[in-house]
């Protein structure tokens, strides 16, 4: 998979050098090029923002570095077919697990992270006659621009790729939550530590006795963490049960 990530700070995206993908960078499975959104401005000052029309606070992102910046990426894209744009945006669609499978699967995927008030809206329209445009919030709150936005989706879509996490169990168990539940709880040895005991149930080698207490913690905390998935699965498991 081929990444673009295109910023007014693209030393910002260094954190994607570590670990996991920094690893996968490594081995092939993964290019990821940052642009300075700065290399296509032609001004002494380098400026990428303007007073928003209209009137207002802030700035507002100027369209045309952002044009320039992404038609030197299409230019050095070899394959034919429009190339995915995400822009994050706290007015997006939301990301979630299921997009980030569905990122997961593109040869190349290009991201525009904003700053100051955002990107004129012209940009984003002009950008579709070249790439499939997908406007993401990673969350309802609001960031101070779009890097870590991008952080948090990159490091979503490229743990589905094969092989970039070396433990495909991991994955597998995943999945499994993925019926709708949140997390069981995990420990390690020692089995008592500051006077606190690991669950006796996962100590017994009783390994359908531990499935069973898993499954219960699962709904146990859905139900009262997030009670808007937990209303989910039960209507999905009625579903599956008819
Ligand atoms: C500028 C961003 C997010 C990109 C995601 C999320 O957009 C704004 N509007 C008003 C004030 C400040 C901003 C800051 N800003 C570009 C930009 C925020 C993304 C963002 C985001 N994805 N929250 N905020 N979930």
């Amino acid at each position: 998979m081929r990444l673009d990530l295109i910023s007014i700070f693209p030393e910002y995206f260094e954190a994607l050098n570590l670990s996991l993908i920094g690893r996968a960078q490594q081995d092939g499975l993964l290019e990821i090029r940052r642009t300075n959104l700065r290399d296509y401005t032609h001004d002494r000052h380098r400026t990428v923002d303007s007073p928003p029309a209209g009137g207002g606070a802030g700035m507002v992102m100027k369209p045309e570095p952002w044009a320039q910046a992404l038609e030197s990426v299409l230019s050095d894209d070899g394959a034919a077919a429009r190339p995915i744009l995400v822009v994050p945006t706290p007015s997006g669609e939301l990301f979630t697990q299921q997009r980030a499978a569905e990122l997961a699967a593109a040869e190349h995927l290009v991201f525009a992270p904003g700053r100051f008030e955002g990107i004129d809206e012209r940009l984003t329209d002009w950008a579709q006659e070249h790439f499939q445009v997908h406007r993401l919030s990673i969350g309802d709150y609001v960031l101070n621009g779009g890097e870590a936005a991008v952080i948090v989706m990159v490091e979503a879509i490229t743990r589905l790729i094969p092989g970039v996490i070396g433990n495909a169990e991991s994955l597998t168990e995943e999945s499994h939550s993925a019926d709708g539940l949140l997390e069981y709880p995990v420990y390690t040895k020692p089995a008592e530590w500051r006077g606190r005991r690991i669950p006796e149930v996962l100590l017994s080698g009783n390994h359908a006795k531990i499935e069973a207490w898993r499954r219960e913690q699962s709904q146990q905390r859905t139900r009262r963490r997030r009670p808007d998935l937990w209303a989910k699965h039960v209507v999905a498991r009625e579903r599956a049960a008819e």
